[in-house]
């Protein structure tokens, strides 16, 4: 047993019930009637997230704070000041989500703090739990905004015109959360906490398929996105004869045909995603003069994603023509390793708890990319039924939260306590 007596005591004060019912009541808010959730980052549904979560957590008398990119914190005093230990996730879903993507990592940071404070314990760090704003990056393109702007690895101030498909400027529609609770203390952007823990659901069939509890995440592979936008003109289409045309569908369709070739892998390591498409005038009888797709390309080796992502944009240049491209890349992180001694911890806490672990890494890209850049990161995951996520009937266990939350709780107390060293 490496965990201390408190950790064990914090993990034993894990209320299931209490986190579960937690979950079932966040997923009303953009509740979707196939049992998914849609709440896209800060819109109304997820405004009234963050109101239910300040509740929880002013009722337990812990100090809410936001930043001026609204990400929350809440946070549980320890006997001294300086860097907290931090925890957390995102509330926005995808528009057609689970239940547990991403809340499953905030409500059992905030279920480890009850946890402990239940077991009775202080800590010497301060623990914080955090919500960060736009992981998903589904309303507004690119994801991680909030957790980019937190960790400074991008100018909060480049994400302001980014706008959703109906126009809103994300600069808008974050000072309209901000508004909505005003009482709220604020803090500055960049506080670095001595370290980062992130519960989160495995969204892949493995820890299933090998019928384990829990995996300590050893990091994420390397993501690429861009934006393209090709442009043509529009003509009649009874008209107009082929020869003549700048059909920017046409163009699309031959360019996404030519990336298909690039990411082509036999072995299906390369992620290749086209998931959103927009064409402009959108009419039956009119040639496109504008189209726009999005490319998310990720690999876990760098060397592959360099060399693939460096040619993605004379591809679409060249298969688009005679019709104009323009490629915008828009999220670039290489693979993240998390350090060796706090996935080292998360494994032994969940052995100590006699929970079955793994390590793997993360096919899908959290905050906790950013986080890793400014501290001692790490991840827990838990099992996600049938592996799927992004999608209705992403489901996890009551148990398997639970046990992740204990792994959790244990591992903040021992960071705070310095009972574990990073
Ligand atoms: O896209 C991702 O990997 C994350 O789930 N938002
Ligand atoms: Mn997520
Ligand atoms: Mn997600």
């Amino acid at each position: 047993m490496t965990i201390s007596d408190d950790a064990l005591r914090a993990a034993q004060a894990v209320n299931a019930e209490r986190l579960w019912g937690r979950l079932m009541r966040m997923a009303e808010f953009g509740a979707r009637p196939d049992g998914g959730v849609d709440r896209p980052c800060l819109s109304a549904e997820d405004q009234n997230a963050r109101a239910e979560l300040i509740g929880w957590a002013e009722a337990r008398g812990y100090q809410v704070s936001v930043d001026r990119a609204a990400n929350l914190f809440i946070r549980r005093a320890g006997r001294r000041d300086g860097p907290a230990i931090l925890t957390g996730s995102h509330m926005d879903s995808q528009p057609k989500g689970g239940r547990f993507d991403g809340i499953g990592g905030v409500l059992g940071g905030l279920e480890a703090l009850d946890a402990i404070s239940e077991a009775g314990l202080e800590t010497d760090r301060a623990i914080e739990v955090v919500a960060f704003t736009n992981e998903e990056g589904g309303r507004f393109s690119p994801g991680c905004t909030g957790s980019m702007s937190w960790s400074g690895a991008r100018d909060p101030a480049s994400f302001d015109d980014l706008e959703d498909e109906n126009g809103a400027r994300y600069a808008d529609a974050l000072n309209e959360t901000l508004s909505k609770a005003p009482e709220l203390a604020t803090r500055p952007l960049g506080d670095a906490p001595a370290a980062y823990v992130e519960l989160h659901i495995e969204q892949g069939p493995v820890l299933e398929e090998k019928a384990l509890q829990i995996a300590a995440v050893t990091g994420i592979q390397g993501v690429r996105w861009y934006d393209v936008e090709i442009t043509g003109d529009t003509a009649h289409a009874g008209t107009t004869p082929l020869a003549l045309r700048r059909d920017a569908v046409q163009a699309m369709h031959r360019a996404i045909a030519a990336l298909n070739a690039l990411m082509a892998d036999p072995d299906d390591v390369v992620r290749f995603t086209v998931g959103r498409i927009e064409v402009e005038p959108n009419s039956p009888n009119a040639v496109a003069d504008k189209a726009r797709f999005t490319i998310d390309f990720r690999h876990p080796d760098r060397a592959v994603l360099e060399q693939r992502g460096n040619a993605v944009e004379e591809a679409v240049r060249k298969a688009a023509e005679p019709c104009r491209a323009e490629v915008r890349p828009s999220l670039f992180s290489d693979p993240t390793h998390f350090p060796e001694p706090i996935v080292a911890i998360i494994e032994q806490a969940a052995r100590d708890l006699d929970f079955s672990v793994m390590r793997l890494p993360s096919g899908a890209f959290h905050d906790a990319l950013f986080a890793s850049q400014i501290c001692p990161t790490a991840m827990i995951f838990v099992p996600s039924r049938n592996g799927l996520s992004h999608h209705p009937d992403e489901y996890t266990a009551p148990e398997h939260m639970a046990a992740g939350t204990q792994v959790l709780a244990a591992t903040l107390v021992d960071l705070a306590n310095g009972n574990a060293t990073v």
